[in-house]
């Protein structure tokens, strides 16, 4: 697996810059959002478009540096979402997670210092930019959904990962350059809704390198609960460069603003 992207290590983050430059950049990703230092925003509903209906076909890939669902479906039928900061839709990339060695480390965003023990990433970019590459060029380009949970022994139900995980249960390892098909299931699974208790949102980059900052993050306000055996399972995936978590440390604000979005 020669890809650029697999040319990195969670080792030694702060070397990425060398590589990849804009890693060293001034509107990096993930940061602490201070929640008395966020601006109370107002903002049209976030509208989820399309995401009850399952993908004609979904797969999961280890790309070394995390587990990821793509998706295809039938033409017109992506997934959109709209709505809050965001002009006009964005399409569905690509679900994602980020996970640590143990319960007390694994999200990429903090809040108030704290952080939780995963963050899924729900990927979108701007339709009107036609194409995810073209969208990348673009400071409003990408849209991504990072939703953070906490492992305790007692989760919330959460079909999404439940499938994701059972699907490569069977391999000893899912290590990297795995992909296997299963059986499509929509989005919804995942509990995407985080209308009832509000969000924060602010203008950074990709968490990975090339780090390009296009990216218009929007982190819901509600920690969600994971079981401990399924963050285990995650554990489980060999990574790259025998990785042992798949989280960015965070990154300094540079006078960014963060905006609180009430539920
Ligand atoms: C993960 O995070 C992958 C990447 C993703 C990267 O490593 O899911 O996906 C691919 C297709 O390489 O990079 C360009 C892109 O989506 C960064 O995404 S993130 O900022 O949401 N963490
Ligand atoms: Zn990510």
């Amino acid at each position: 697996h020669g890809t650029a992207s697999s040319q990195f290590s969670y080792k030694s983050p702060q070397e990425w810059s060398k590589q990849f430059p804009t890693c060293g950049g001034r509107r990096q990703s993930p940061i602490n959002i201070d929640s008395r230092n966020s601006q109370i925003k107002e903002y049209p509903p976030i509208r989820f478009n399309g995401y009850g209906k399952a993908p004609r076909s979904m797969n999961v890939t280890n790309d070394g540096h995390t587990v990821e669902i793509t998706t295809t479906w039938a033409n017109q039928e992506v997934p959109t979402i709209s709505g809050g900061p965001l002009n006009g839709p964005y399409e569905f990339e690509e679900v994602h997670f980020h996970w640590g060695n143990n319960n007390h480390v694994g999200s990429e965003h903090t809040i108030n210092g704290r952080q939780f023990s995963l963050e899924m990433h729900v990927v979108h970019f701007r339709k009107s930019y036609g194409t995810f590459t073209e969208a990348l060029k673009h400071g409003d380009g990408i849209a991504v959904l990072g939703y953070i949970f906490f492992g305790t022994s007692n989760s919330d139900n959460n079909e999404g990962i439940r499938r994701l995980l059972r699907s490569t249960a069977p391999q000893q390892a899912f290590g990297p350059g795995e992909s296997e098909l299963i059986s499509p299931f929509p989005l919804t699974f995942f509990n995407l809704d985080f209308t009832r208790k509000g969000y924060y949102t602010y203008l950074g980059s990709l968490t990975t390198p090339p780090c390009t900052e296009s990216v218009i993050w929007l982190v819901p306000k509600s920690i969600r609960n994971i079981d401990s055996r399924e963050l285990a399972a995650f554990r489980s995936f060999p990574l790259d460069n025998e990785d042992d978590h798949d989280y960015r440390p965070v990154r300094p604000l540079n006078g960014r603003s963060v905006f609180s979005v009430r539920g």
